[in-house]
């Protein structure tokens, strides 16, 4: 096995791990062959517009406490990302958010067309899955364990599900509804992505299981807050805000005061998971405290 140390001069900064993620996705990515290639264009912008490639960052950061081959790991990650960025572009065509901008920038749809959006949303699919199935330094074995845990994770028991509710929803949603979706919408990729982790370093059921809860607690805490941010001013989050007008979330329904005090003790559990996985000093406790802005 190749661990991340081994790359010479690579450093585990999350900027760095950013960094090399960009690097991985800008060659793997199709490259428009001539000016009317606008679903390659599209694809390029999706995946490599500036996000914060939060899912990639944490899988190169747990791999390497875990002492994950490096190569296997940085394509599996670039294949969460990609379905990440598949998933932001079809929430935001009309039929869905109907949202006009993303990342600071107009959205995929209103830039290309809704056509060409629709084309790279499956494109950017296709090109995971593709990735995953050739995977380097992993066995065929392990090959097929990180696609069905990929696509399960899209699917109806997650982000599909998780999206119909959010856009199908009874008006009158329990906090426990809500949560529920925010699992399937949020919370299940971050655990496909955890749980790829665990079978590319191929770590004991127990380390696996700890992971996935983690990251089911992350994607809580993650969803709260995305809605937390819609009530903002937009020019912080780079996209639209008063999105969730007349849908259930957990702050028009716990009040904000309440959903921050929530967010609080999710972030609480996930520095505890942290370190017990990792280590009082591991990096990752550093990178989840500035992702939550916690002072
Ligand atoms: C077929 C992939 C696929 C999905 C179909 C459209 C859909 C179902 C699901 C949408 C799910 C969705 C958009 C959930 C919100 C997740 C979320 C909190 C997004 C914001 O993520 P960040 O903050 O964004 O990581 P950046 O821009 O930093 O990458």
């Amino acid at each position: 096995m190749r661990a991340l140390a081994t790359i010479p001069g690579l450093h585990h900064s999350p900027d760095a791990l950013k960094a090399l993620v960009d690097r991985r996705l800008g060659e793997l990515l199709p490259r428009p062959g001539d000016p009317g290639d606008l679903v390659a264009l599209a694809i390029r912008e999706a995946a490599t517009g500036p996000g914060k490639r939060t899912r990639p960052v944490m899988m190169l950061a747990i791999g390497h406490e875990l002492d994950a081959p490096t190569r296997g790991l940085l394509d599996a990650a670039c294949a969460v990302e990609m379905v990440h960025a598949a998933s932001l572009v079809l929430d935001d065509m009309p039929c869905m958010d109907n949202a006009q901008m993303r990342r600071g920038r107009p959205t995929i749809h209103r830039r290309f067309g809704e056509d060409i959006a629709a084309l790279a949303s499956i494109g950017l699919l296709s090109q995971a899955f593709s990735l995953l199935a050739g995977l380097p330094e992993v066995q065929p074995e392990t090959r097929n364990q990180l696609v069905a845990l990929l696509a399960c994770a899209i699917g109806p028991q997650g982000l599909v599900g998780g999206q119909c509710l959010d856009l199908r929803e009874a008006p009158e949603q329990s906090a426990d509804q809500v949560s529920n979706k925010n699992a399937l919408k949020t919370g299940a990729l971050f655990a496909a992505a955890f749980e790829m982790t665990a079978v590319v370093a191929q770590t004991d059921t127990q380390t696996r299981q700890s992971l996935r809860r983690l990251a089911l607690e992350l994607g809580q805490a993650f969803q709260l807050q995305d809605d937390l941010q819609d009530g903002e001013d937009s020019t912080s989050s780079g996209k639209d805000s008063g999105q969730d007008a007349g849908k259930s979330t957990l702050i028009s329904l716990l009040g904000i005061a309440h959903s921050r005090e929530q967010m609080r003790q999710h972030v609480q559990r996930i520095e505890t998971a942290l370190a017990d996985l990792f280590g009082a000093s591991s990096p990752l406790l550093q990178y989840c405290r500035k992702l939550f802005k916690v002072p």
